[in-house]
């Protein structure tokens, strides 16, 4: 297969830097593509031609601004296969994950289009007389996103889109390793009718890049997807550089409930679904499965009995179920986790090895006999590795659900309207499934969570105009 190169994008302009490549994570030595690393000078002029370009772009016609968008997110679902595949080549989801992902960053750009035509603002009556009063939406200006490797073509464009529709500029900091998508996106977004300098595109380390967006004051807000660690050093810098505005999706330990009334079927199909596809790299991954007493020998038996039979192989074979792990270093930290499970007395019902083949395949693994308090079930692994908690009735399953640092994403399977009304109350998320995996969400709605989770209003939806616009309140005096 060829290999692509993608360059930097400043100000319209394709800027080459020191090239590195990125490797296909289920065919060892394949290149997939090559890219040119950006240095502090780049990413300097991508800010600044973002600051120049950013009142031209704000002061276009909704209709302008709207086209754009709508032209960015056809041509995206025009290119879905290619994109697929080559994403699918890079991350190593399987390509019918990766066809759903392009499909979804395309669908978005055109969502924020037609978000244009919503109302933008609020009038209030004044309590005094002669007075008009009002609220007005004015963009936040340049915004610096900084994006992870798990969804290398949906996670820029659910922050990009609804930047740009809401009339900011944007520098965009992908991972390093999934710099083609954003690359992809980057040539598509320059062959569309935004102007120059308005999406600037800059590859490169997060010590250097990142660091950039973090700590110049060219950047009025960052928003950030990845780490809990690095979602920390965002908030720490954004705050001692200017007060910046930032909004961080972090990670999770997502809790599965399933309780003694559950349709076992729809159990084993969630906590499969939740726990294993997409190798488990998801933030909504459920990784903590919390069962009833009744039902637990049953789940654990037919759950390790679907995980066991996955077939896991290369993510471009439609035979394979499960794709590779990212890289060697997320292998590696899947596989300590699997000996720090073992040490702290819980037992594998399934997998716990990495497949002995060619690149970096890790069989589903499924832990049983796991507490709460063991750091197998309260730090985020991110593979495809979940672990069953023992529970007496609904009152523990909530209170073990909730007793977590993070708090994004919570399901229950359950037959019972009563238990189901109870969860959606008490669940400590911000986003909660009944009878539907924890992982699996839609763009017109809001993304977030509490604690660890997140910092900031929300992603995606009507929601993000929370975030990439700020509100003025207008008074009128006559
Ligand atoms: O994330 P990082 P990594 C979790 C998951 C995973 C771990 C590490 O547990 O094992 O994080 O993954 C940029 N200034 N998640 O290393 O380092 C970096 O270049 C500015 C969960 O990929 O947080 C990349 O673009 N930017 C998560 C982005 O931050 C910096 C998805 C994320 O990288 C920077 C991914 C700095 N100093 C990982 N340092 C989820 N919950 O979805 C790094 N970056």
């Amino acid at each position: 297969m060829s290999v692509t190169v993608h360059l930097n994008l400043v100000d319209g302009e394709w800027v080459d830097g020191e090239r590195r490549s990125n490797g296909n994570p289920a065919r060892p030595g394949e290149i997939v593509s090559e890219y040119a690393v950006a240095d502090r000078d780049t990413a300097r002029a991508a800010i600044d031609a973002a600051r120049r370009a950013q009142p031209g772009w704000a002061s276009q016609p909704v209709g302008s601004r709207m086209a754009v968008l709508d032209d960015i997110g056809t041509t995206i679902l025009r290119r879905t296969e290619e994109l697929a595949v080559l994403l699918s080549r890079e991350e190593g989801k399987l390509l019918s994950e990766a066809r759903g992902e392009v499909s979804r960053a395309g669908q978005t750009f055109r969502y924020y289009a037609h978000q244009l035509l919503q109302p933008q603002g609020e009038v209030y009556s004044s309590t005094r007389p002669g007075v008009h009063a009002e609220v007005r939406r004015r963009p936040l200006g340049v915004i610096g996103i900084i994006t992870p490797w798990n969804y290398p073509l949906a996670i820029p464009a659910w922050k990009v889109a609804p930047a740009l529709a809401y009339g900011n500029a944007v520098v965009l900091k992908p991972a390093e390793l999934v710099t083609a998508s954003a690359g992809e996106l980057a040539r598509i977004i320059a062959g569309s009718a935004l102007p120059p300098g308005v999406f600037n595109l800059v590859m490169g380390a997060g010590r250097v890049v990142g660091e950039e967006l973090l700590t110049s004051a060219g950047i009025d807000g960052v928003s950030f997807t990845g780490g809990t660690g690095t979602g920390g050093h965002v908030a720490r810098q954004c705050l001692a550089h200017g007060n910046k505005r930032f909004q961080l999706e972090m990670g999770g330990k997502n809790p599965l409930v399933v309780l003694d009334d559950a349709d076992l079927e729809v159990a084993v199909r969630c906590a499969l679904d939740g726990s294993f596809f997409s190798t488990g790299q998801r933030c909504t991954a459920s990784s903590r499965l919390i069962v009833q007493a009744g039902i637990h020998d049953r789940f654990v038996d037919a759950l390790a009995a679907a995980a066991g039979a996955l077939r896991v192989g290369d993510p471009l074979d439609p035979r394979s179920e499960l794709g590779p792990v990212v890289s060697p270093e997320q292998l590696a930290q899947n596989l300590d986790y699997v000996r720090i499970g073992r040490d702290e007395g819980a037992r594998v019902v399934a997998g716990g090895t990495h497949q002995p083949d060619e690149g970096q395949f890790m069989r589903p693994t499924l832990f049983a006999g796991a507490r709460n308090d063991m750091r197998l079930a309260r730090e985020e692994i991110f593979g495809p590795v979940s672990c069953v908690i023992e529970v007496d009735d609904l009152d523990e399953a909530i209170s073990v659900a909730g007793d977590t640092d993070y708090g994004l994403s919570a399901g229950i399977v359950t037959t019972s309207l009563s238990a189901a009304e109870r969860f959606k109350r008490d669940a400590r998320a911000g986003i909660v499934s009944v009878n539907l995996p924890t992982a699996g969400t839609e763009l017109h709605l809001p993304f977030g969570g509490t604690g660890a989770s997140n910092h900031g209003p929300r992603e995606q939806g009507g929601y993000a105009r929370d975030f990439y616009s700020v509100p003025v309140t207008c008074y009128t005096g006559w």
